[in-house]
């Protein structure tokens, strides 16, 4: 059955859409790789869509009052459901539908949080979200920490980091816990599409929200967002460091579409996990043997994604051959066909 995706068309980078649902004014920090990245999602979503966004730095930022950065109908929600909203908002829209009231079935809604409103206090809502199968997109902005409301420490943010509640000293490395594995956690929902985004990869990032959009079922999304308030790097380095992290296999770019894992971008020659930390003084205080720590769990990481999306290179390697034997052996029959009948024809 041809699903959404077969007939998918890619943004042309020559013209992308020239809309801007979240106008530039906002009050975001110099350099905010979150900010980027929600720029560019409502970007690959349009004039006609709903946001709704948790409370969070994208809140605060853009939704002073009297003022808003939002050109498109946007709702302010708690920290904790997110989720629970989009879910309301998408099972109103279904109704008014079915009553008559709007003729429409495909606006967008976009739902947003930081890395604390998903992976700490919201999860509950976004787990009950999946399992009831609405039909919206969750976009986490992890910057890695709580920070609008002063760079605490949260279930995402990385092993080592410093933040004001996991400060490095005598006793402690810093924060003392790999991070928490969302897109998996996603992933085990059984829903359709789950993947990971970062704005210095920016035409990867508006095709797979435009892929979320099309996409019948809840969508993940999980959005690499650098934070030079609390990251403590410099707000021109954002992009660099954000490429940095693919480059060195930090935040690997993936898509999990109904179970299956792609790799979208295979780093062969990745670069040491070093340099990606050293442009960030929330890991100064890191020693060599720190550091090798972090390596070693990249690398982890990555084999395992690797081996996810090789099962699915492997399927394909084996239906595609599979399915080259059964079209040539079609064509052996179709030839030994038009030969039987051109002799009885003689006959
Ligand atoms: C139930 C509840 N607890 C705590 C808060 C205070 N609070 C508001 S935003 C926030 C941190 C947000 O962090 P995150 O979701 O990671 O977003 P960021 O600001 O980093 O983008 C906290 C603790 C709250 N609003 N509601
Ligand atoms: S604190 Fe960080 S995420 Fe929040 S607006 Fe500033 S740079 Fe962006």
């Amino acid at each position: 059955m041809e699903t959404a995706l077969d007939t998918f068309e890619k943004f042309d980078p020559q013209h992308l859409p020239e809309f801007e649902p979240l106008a530039p004014g906002h009050r975001a920090c110099q350099g905010c790789g979150e900010v980027l990245a929600l720029r560019l999602a409502a970007k690959a979503l349009g004039r006609e869509m709903i946001v709704v966004s948790a409370t969070g730095c994208m809140e605060i930022i853009s939704s002073a009052y009297p003022q808003t950065a939002w050109r498109v109908p946007w709702l302010h929600v708690a920290f904790e459901n997110a989720a629970a909203v989009a879910s309301g908002v998408e099972a109103a829209l279904r109704i008014m539908k079915g009553k008559g009231k709007i003729t429409r079935d495909d606006i967008p809604i976009l739902a947003v949080a930081g890395d604390g409103g998903t992976a700490d206090i919201g999860l509950q809502a976004l787990s009950g979200a999946w399992e009831r199968g609405h039909n919206f997109i969750y976009l986490c902005l992890d910057n890695e920490a709580y920070m609008n409301t002063g760079i605490q420490r949260s279930s995402l943010t990385p092993y080592g980091a410093a933040t004001t509640t996991s400060p490095p000293g005598k006793l402690s490395i810093g924060e003392g816990h790999f991070k928490k594995d969302l897109p998996a956690i996603a992933v085990a929902h059984k829903i359709p599409y789950v993947a990971t985004v970062n704005p210095a990869y920016y035409l990867d990032l508006m095709n797979k929200v435009k892929k979320a959009a099309l996409i019948q079922g809840p969508a993940y999304l999980h959005a690499f967002s650098p934070c030079p308030t609390g990251w403590r790097h410099e707000g021109r380095y954002a992009v660099k460091i954000a490429r940095l992290a693919v480059q060195t296999r930090v935040f690997p770019l993936y898509e999990v579409i109904n179970g299956k894992y792609f790799l979208n971008r295979k780093v062969t020659k990745p670069k040491p996990v070093r340099e990606y930390l050293k442009l960030q003084r929330r890991f100064a205080h890191l020693t060599e043997e720190d550091i090798e720590i972090i390596q070693e769990n990249v690398n982890n990481e990555y084999d395992r994604l690797l081996r996810l999306s090789e099962e699915v290179d492997l399927e394909t390697k084996l239906t595609t051959s599979f399915q080259q034997y059964l079209d040539q052996l079609k064509q052996q029959m179709d030839e030994a066909y038009k030969k039987l009948r051109e002799e009885f024809q003689h006959t």
